[in-house]
């Protein structure tokens, strides 16, 4: 499939922070391998007119899904540590529309469109086509996908940016199934032109 992007699409980048890095606090393997990739479309995006979106995972220090809170994950992605910046390598242009998640203690959010702004910002500027990719495959990007597709837009996931954590094996492909059953569409930067 061959796929030109025009202005009126948007990238959206999930989550591609180093606390989602190998080494990280809640780790994705390979996960700085998106980097390289996301760059790329990042650059025809640009070059193209679309508008860059970066999700980032937010949380207060006590927030509810951290252990010690009563979650089940480590505390991770605390706002304005080192682990909830964006890798520095993501060449995100100035006017990438920054979109921060789960920022409240009680309430969590793996999807980019969970308690933000972020169907209203799209629609507002009239973007139909969205191309979703980042950390991880098998949990934020796929909520992400899902509740794009349930906002209407025409959605896309981008394989090769994406990375998931496969905790039982076979998750990272189950996510990628119910992304299609659902009316996603795979592409890989080959797709685009
Ligand atoms: C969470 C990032 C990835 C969370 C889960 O529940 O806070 N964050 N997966
Ligand atoms: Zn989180």
């Amino acid at each position: 499939m061959k796929v030109r992007i025009t202005k009126d699409y948007a990238l959206i980048i999930v989550d591609v922070q180093y606390d989602s890095m190998p080494g990280g606090a809640l780790p994705v393997p390979d996960g700085d391998r998106v980097v390289p990739v996301l760059n790329k479309y990042i650059k025809i995006f640009t070059e193209k007119g679309a508008q860059i979106v970066a999700s980032r995972d937010w949380h207060p220090e006590n927030h509810s899904s951290f252990k010690e809170y009563g979650g089940i994950w480590p505390s991770h992605c605390v706002q304005n540590t080192h682990g909830a910046m964006f890798h520095s390598d993501l060449q995100l242009p100035e006017n990438t529309y920054i979109v921060s998640k789960a920022t409240h203690p009680d309430k969590d959010a793996y999807s980019a469109f969970s308690g933000t702004d972020l169907a209203a910002y799209l629609k507002e500027k009239n973007i139909k086509r969205v191309f979703i990719g980042g950390l991880a495959t098998d949990y934020c990007v796929k909520a992400t996908v899902l509740d794009a597709i349930k906002e209407g837009f025409c959605t896309f996931f981008l394989e090769d940016a994406s990375k998931g954590v496969d905790v039982n094996k076979g998750d990272v492909d189950r996510a990628i199934d119910e992304m299609l059953e659902h009316g996603g569409i795979k592409l890989t930067i080959s797709d685009i032109i």
